[in-house]
């Protein structure tokens, strides 16, 4: 015995050396991590070992016709917003998928080579979505979690704790617990892990540790990793565990009916033979579950026998008796008996005044339910129902409270300011945002997404102007999506050829780092949104260098953007959207964000000393009129939108008014531009047009 468990240490030492080869492969990462747990916990290695080649497997050596095992399933999605908070569709297709592959359902079986036909195998397993939780509440089977671990995941997520400070965990002796995450952690730097599960001794050895942990991209119905995870979540190792060996009871996988394999194998070689040891000589079996390859579709008879044997140890026995069955709410029963929990949805959650608002019930608990909405500020205050339909007529925020009965008990959820009802009217266009008050002058301002550790907020790391500016702190951010701010409603009807104006400043990390922004505009309260500018990531930067570092902002790389928005002039209620699209860029910073009319720009500025430039639209004359506290001397400069300087001139100023004429002739090009006059008072920034015809 001492000397097989030797060969299997040194034979696993190969079979990692081989990963390194593998840079660019995707794969199970079940070996790595068990490498890991082994550290921690030698005894465990040696006790898998020696039961391994001791079990008796001679009961179910006989293929019995044993009734199908249904293993009760719950899925954790840890997201945090992004592509990775797969729907339920995707997980219905990925149950669908180890239910055809676990019950010799799949259609591909038809791939398999003649002389491994007979082997293949219904293993007998069906998994079902939990539909009671370990708290006897009504589950979906389906549970979300917003949580930064979902980047480079270990066993770290299966600690997690909910919004109730209830472990995510459920009891691994009456659940398979699926932790669904953007990607995992790889010891070993070479390759992608697309998911890990231990055998099924971590069931009493290390509790916590139980469960399979899978990429959310390969979580759908196309996707093959589950299947292959779950054989090693029922004790099945590698095909290519070990390598070549000659004794298929003491070498390899300890399966007769699977040929030995010398590595892991990716494509699909069916011609490949990598091991002469075995007697009779058998090419590869590259359609089996348990290897790397893209043309798994098979388990065999041997591998059924040692699921069985798992299956009836003491790790995962309890599962699927019906005690747990009825437990778990998984034996088909007509009625569950579990407490009804209460939840909603909107599919949006800003709305016109005046528009039909309609909840989407989205409880948990038996058909027959009662339902009673609290909707104040709607036209039904109170409405017992399934899915109301409501309308508010006045702008703000509201909340929203649902009570849901069953006979099991009662639940209720309460969503506060959840609606956001935008005036009739927008507010006047003399809309000016600084982000210099600790809260907006106006109530509807909306920032998506609300709850986030990315999302835009007010900063007093840079200005353009003043002491704050709005920042989107988007270094270190791996999820890729839109980080967006919508503007209140603007009232555009008396504005002639409306824009939109703001200073900004960005970064890239690296030449990687590809963010974008983009502008919207509405015209529904958000229903539908128009593009009407696009920045890509060769653009954006103000900055002229990658920043690998925080990016703050120096006076000299802020810039301009002006969009043109004359297409909504005439209209009542316009709500633009900001959006920074996070793609492993850097901190984006934006002020002085205001809307103004490019052709009769009005003086907005609250600051009594303020520049008056004419005519406006200037041709090849620019006068200005500007106040002084002192004698003393001002720089004048005249600045593209871009922030370059065109030209600049230096004059003494007088106490009091002050007046020059600035020659334009030698610009060009059409179009808005700056004066910005610099003194010992400060700097004041003033846009004007050019046009010649
Ligand atoms: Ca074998
Ligand atoms: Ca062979
Ligand atoms: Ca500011
Ligand atoms: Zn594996």
């Amino acid at each position: 015995m001492k000397f097989i468990i030797s060969l299997i240490l040194i034979t696993f030492a190969l079979n990692l050396n081989s990963f390194a080869q593998q840079s660019n492969k995707h794969f199970c990462g079940s070996d790595i991590y068990h490498e890991q747990l082994f550290k921690e916990n030698p005894g465990l290695k040696e006790q898998i070992q020696i039961e391994n080649l001791t079990r008796d497997l001679t009961p179910y050596r006989i293929q019995k016709r044993e009734s199908v095992r249904v293993i009760p399933v719950v899925f954790h999605i840890i997201h945090q917003g992004g592509a990775e908070n797969i729907s339920d569709a995707d997980i219905q297709g990925v149950l669908k998928r180890i239910n055809e592959d676990f019950r010799k359902l799949n259609p591909d079986t038809s791939e398999i080579r003649q002389i491994f036909k007979a082997r293949t195998t219904d293993m007998n397993i069906e998994f079902r979505l939990a539909k009671i939780d370990p708290y006897g509440k009504c589950t979906n089977g389906i549970q979300r979690i917003y949580s930064t671990l979902t980047e480079n995941a270990r066993d770290n997520v299966k600690n997690l704790k909910d919004e109730n400070t209830n472990p995510i965990a459920w009891d691994n002796l009456k659940y398979l617990n699926v932790y669904v995450v953007k990607s995992i952690y790889n010891y070993s730097g070479v390759g992608v892990i697309l998911g890990y599960s231990y055998y099924p001794q971590i069931a009493l050895s290390d509790p916590k540790k139980d469960g399979i942990v899978i990429r959310a991209d390969v979580t759908n119905y196309n996707g093959r990793t589950l299947t292959h995870e779950l054989g090693h979540y029922f004790g099945l190792p590698h095909t290519f565990q070990d390598g070549c060996g000659s004794d298929c009871k003491t070498t390899g996988d300890l399966i007769c009916d699977t040929p030995p394999v010398l590595e892991d194998t990716y494509g699909c070689d069916k011609t490949k033979n990598s091991c002469n040891s075995d007697v009779p000589d058998e090419p590869d079996m590259a359609e089996n579950h348990m290897d790397y390859t893209n043309c798994r579709v098979m388990f065999t008879k041997g591998q059924k026998e040692v699921v069985d044997y798992y299956l009836n140890s003491q790790y995962r026995n309890n599962l699927f008796k019906s005690s747990n069955l009825t437990a778990t709410g998984t034996d088909n029963a007509t009625n569950i008996s579990c407490k009804p929990v209460a939840n909603f949805e909107l599919k949006y959650y800003a709305y016109c005044s005046g528009s039909p608002v309609t909840f989407t019930d989205k409880s948990l608990g038996p058909d027959n339910m009662q339902y009673k909405w609290y909707l104040p500020g709607s036209t039904n205050e109170v409405f017992i129902g399934k899915n109301p339909s409501v309308t508010y007529y006045f702008g703000g925020k509201y909340n929203v409270k649902l009570v849901v009965k069953s006979a099991s008990g009662s639940d209720s959820m309460v969503k506060d300011n959840y609606i956001f009802v935008y005036p009739e009217t927008g507010e006047d266009v003399t809309f000016e945002e600084k982000f210099e008050e600790s809260s907006f002058k106006s109530n509807y301002w909306f920032i998506e997404p609300a709850q986030s550790n990315i999302q835009w907020k007010k900063t007093s790391a840079a200005a353009f102007e003043g002491k704050q500016s709005f920042l989107l702190n988007n270094f270190a951010n791996a999820t890729e999506r839109e980080y967006s701010f919508i503007t209140p409603p603007l009232n555009l009807k008396q504005v002639n050829a409306p824009y939109l104006l703001f200073n900004y400043a960005h970064a890239r990390k690296d030449d990687a780092s590809k963010d974008m922004l983009r502008i919207y505009v509405s015209t529904d309260c958000g229903v539908n949104w128009s593009l009407r500018d696009i920045t890509n990531h060769i653009k954006l930067p103000t900055a002229a260098n990658f920043v690998a570092n925080q990016f703050i902002p120096q006076a000299e790389d802020w810039k301009y953007k002006f969009v043109d928005i004359s297409n909504y002039q005439g209209k009542e209620n316009v709500l633009i959207k900001i959006a920074l699209y996070g793609n492993g860029g850097n901190n984006f910073y934006l002020d002085n964000l205001k809307i103004y009319s490019s052709v009769a720009i009005k003086e907005v500025s609250e600051n009594q000393n303020s520049v008056h430039l004419y005519p406006n639209p200037a041709n090849n004359l620019l006068n200005v009129d500007f106040a002084s506290d002192n004698y003393d001397e001002a720089t004048i400069s005249i600045n593209d939108i871009n922030g370059k300087t065109l030209k600049q001139i230096k004059v003494k100023t007088n106490y009091g008014n002050n007046h020059i004429a600035i020659d334009l002739s030698d610009i060009s090009n059409n179009g808005l531009y700056f004066l910005v006059i610099n003194n010992s008072t400060g700097i004041q920034r003033k846009p004007f047009n050019l046009i010649r015809q």
